[in-house]
C-alpha cells in the first residue's frame, strides 16, 4: 500500500474475484464465503441497521468512547496531517473525530463497497466544505494505491468498529504490520477492539430478535443471485451465530436446511441437510491479547479506554 496514484473515483468491486472466491469457497471440503464479500450496496445498508439495534452493543459503546476522548485524539493530528481510516463503512464515527481536526491536510477513507463510500463522502463533504476527501474503494488486505496528493504527508490511521477482529489472527497481523508501512514509523492509529464477556450477551449481538444480522448474512446468496446469476434458494438457508471459547470469536454460518443442489457459474454445488458455510469470524479480545497481537505487527501501546461495563476497547498504537 505505500504506492501512490491519482485520486481514484469510486468504483465497483470486479465480480470475477466475488465469483472465484465463492466457487473456491462453495467447492472445499469445509465450505466458506470469505466476509468481505458482505458488503455490497445491500449489505452496507443492512449492516447500518446492525448499528442500531439494541443487542448490538459494539458501536454504540465506541462511539461514546470516542465522543470522550474526541478532542484528546484530535491533538495527535498535527495541523497537514492525513487521516487514513479503514473500512470506513458510512463514516459516521469519523465526524466525531473531523469536528475536533481543524487543519487535516486530506481524510482519506478505504472500502471495499462503493456505496458506502460515495454516501459517506457526500455526507463528510457537506458538513466539512474545506476538507479534501479522497475515497479509496479496494480491499484493505491487499496492495492498494494511496492517492498521489498523499504522498510524503504525515499519516494518522483510524481503525474503528473492530473491523480487525474478521481477520483469523495471522490476517490481522499482516494487515496491522502492513498499516506500520502505510502510516510510518512514529505514526499513530486509533484502533476499536471488541472485549471478550458474557456469550449469551455476545449471541444475543449477532442474532438479534428482529433478523436484521440473520438477513445480513443471507445477502451473501442473494448477491451470488443477483451478480453471478445462481440459483440459490434462499429460503432453504438458515442464520447460524455460535461462539467458539477456544479461538474467543463468534462464527457466523448459512445452514442449508435441506439437501439440495444449487447452480453456480456452470458448476452444481451440493448443500447436505444441516451443512454449514462459515461466512464470518468475530474476534473477541482482552485488552492484554490485543496489544500483544499489535505489537507483533510493529505497534507499540500508548492508551487504551474502555468503557464502564468493559464492554469495548479503544487502542492508541505507535509504529514502531
Ligand atoms: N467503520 C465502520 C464500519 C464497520 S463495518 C464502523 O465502525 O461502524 C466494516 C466495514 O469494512 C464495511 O464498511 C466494509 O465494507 C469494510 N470492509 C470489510 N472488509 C473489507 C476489506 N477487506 N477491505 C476494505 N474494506 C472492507
Ligand atoms: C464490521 N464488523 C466488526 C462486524 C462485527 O461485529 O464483527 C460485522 C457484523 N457481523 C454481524 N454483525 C456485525
Amino acid at each position: 500500500m505505500r504506492d501512490t496514484a491519482p485520486a481514484a473515483t469510486i468504483t465497483a468491486p470486479d465480480t470475477a474475484d466475488f465469483a472465484r472466491a465463492l466457487l473456491a469457497g462453495l467447492s472445499a471440503p469445509a465450505k466458506s464465503i470469505p466476509c468481505r464479500f458482505l458488503y455490497d450496496a445491500a449489505g452496507s445498508a443492512l449492516f447500518e441497521r446492525i448499528t442500531e439495534l439494541p443487542e448490538y452493543y459494539p458501536t454504540r459503546t465506541e462511539t461514546r468512547i470516542l465522543r470522550e476522548r474526541a478532542v484528546e485524539i484530535a491533538r495527535d493530528a498535527a495541523p497537514g496531517n492525513v487521516l487514513i481510516e479503514f473500512g470506513s463503512g458510512s463514516s459516521t464515527k469519523t465526524e466525531l473525530l473531523l469536528a475536533e481536526m481543524h487543519q487535516l491536510y486530506a481524510y482519506v477513507p478505504v472500502d471495499i463497497s462503493p456505496a458506502a463510500l460515495t454516501d459517506a463522502q457526500a455526507r463528510i463533504k457537506q458538513r466539512f466544505a474545506q476538507l479534501r476527501v479522497l475515497p479509496v474503494c479496494g480491499d484493505f488486505s491487499h496492495p492498494l494505491a494511496l492517492p498521489a496528493e498523499i504522498d510524503g504527508r504525515p499519516r494518522l490511521g483510524f481503525f474503528p468498529g473492530s473491523t480487525i477482529g474478521n481477520l483469523t489472527e495471522l490476517a490481522a497481523v499482516a494487515l496491522l504490520a502492513n498499516m506500520v508501512g502505510i502510516v510510518g514509523s512514529g505514526a499513530r492509529l486509533i484502533i476499536g477492539a471488541d472485549l471478550k464477556k458474557d456469550e449469551r450477551r455476545l449471541i444475543r449481538a449477532y442474532d438479534d430478535e428482529e433478523g436484521v444480522t440473520a438477513a445480513f448474512n443471507l445477502n451473501l446468496l442473494k448477491r451470488a443471485n443477483r451478480e453471478l446469476n445462481a440459483d440459490f434458494d434462499v429460503g432453504q438457508f438458515d442464520h447460524l451465530a455460535t461462539y467458539d471459547a477456544r479461538h474467543g470469536r463468534v462464527d457466523l454460518y448459512l445452514v442449508s436446511q435441506t439437501h439440495q443442489t444449487v447452480n453456480l457459474l456452470g458448476k452444481r454445488i451440493a448443500f447436505a441437510a444441516g451443512e454449514r458455510v462459515h461466512t464470518e469470524h468475530s474476534h473477541k479480545y482482552d485488552i492484554e491479547g490485543f496489544q500483544e497481537l499489535a505489537g507483533r505487527a510493529g505497534w507499540r501501546p500508548l492508551k487504551v479506554w474502555t468503557d464502564a461495563e468493559a464492554l469495548f476497547s479503544v487502542h492508541v498504537l505507535e509504529a514502531a
